[in-house]
């Protein structure tokens, strides 16, 4: 149980060295150019949403839908149920930071999650994220139960950045003056 723990431990410290993007607010000197967790949004509010949408993590290694479209700024509520047997689970991420993360899944598949951009199920649970898509732009997701990322387990957000300004047009025509 002990070396279990000190194994945690240790799981955790080397994702957040490979990750900046899972190590939110670290004090870290030495990434100076890597912004991930900005790129992909931020934890949101949940007083703040303005979308719910619904997920489904399914034993054929597919998320349903595997594709969102949300607009920039918006905070949606993602509602993710695991209809499988399995524990499957979703991390929002980067491309490149969700396939190391699932590497190191191999090495430590116990290594449990517990970070606003990620959300892990037992067989036949749901929970949601809540979560601002600040940045315009494409934030991946994916299963990162070991092989389960390897066999297709992702998917992708579409943020859109906000449309041209709609025409102001003055809606108070009658003034209570
Ligand atoms: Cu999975």
């Amino acid at each position: 149980m002990k070396l279990r723990n000190i194994l945690l431990a240790s799981a955790s410290a080397a994702l957040a060295a490979a990750s900046p993007a899972f190590a939110n607010g670290a004090a870290d000197g030495h990434h100076h150019h890597d912004h991930g967790s900005a790129s992909i949004g931020e934890a949101g509010e949940a007083s703040q949403v303005t979308r719910t949408v619904e997920l489904e993590m399914r034993d054929n290694m597919r998320f349903v839908p595997s594709k969102l479209s949300v607009k920039q700024g918006e905070t949606v509520r993602i509602v993710v149920k695991n209809t499988g047997q399995l524990t499957h689970e979703i991390v929002l991420g980067s491309g490149k930071d969700l396939k190391a993360h699932a590497e190191l899944m191999k090495k430590f598949p116990e290594m449990e999650h517990a970070e606003p951009n990620m959300l892990t199920l037992a067989a036949g649970k749901s929970g949601e994220l809540v979560w601002k898509f600040s940045r315009a732009g494409v934030v991946n997701f994916a299963c990162l139960q070991p092989g389960h990322f390897d066999a297709g387990m992702k998917g992708q957000v579409r943020v859109s950045p906000p449309k041209a300004p709609a025409k102001v047009t003055p809606t108070e025509d009658k003034h209570a003056h």
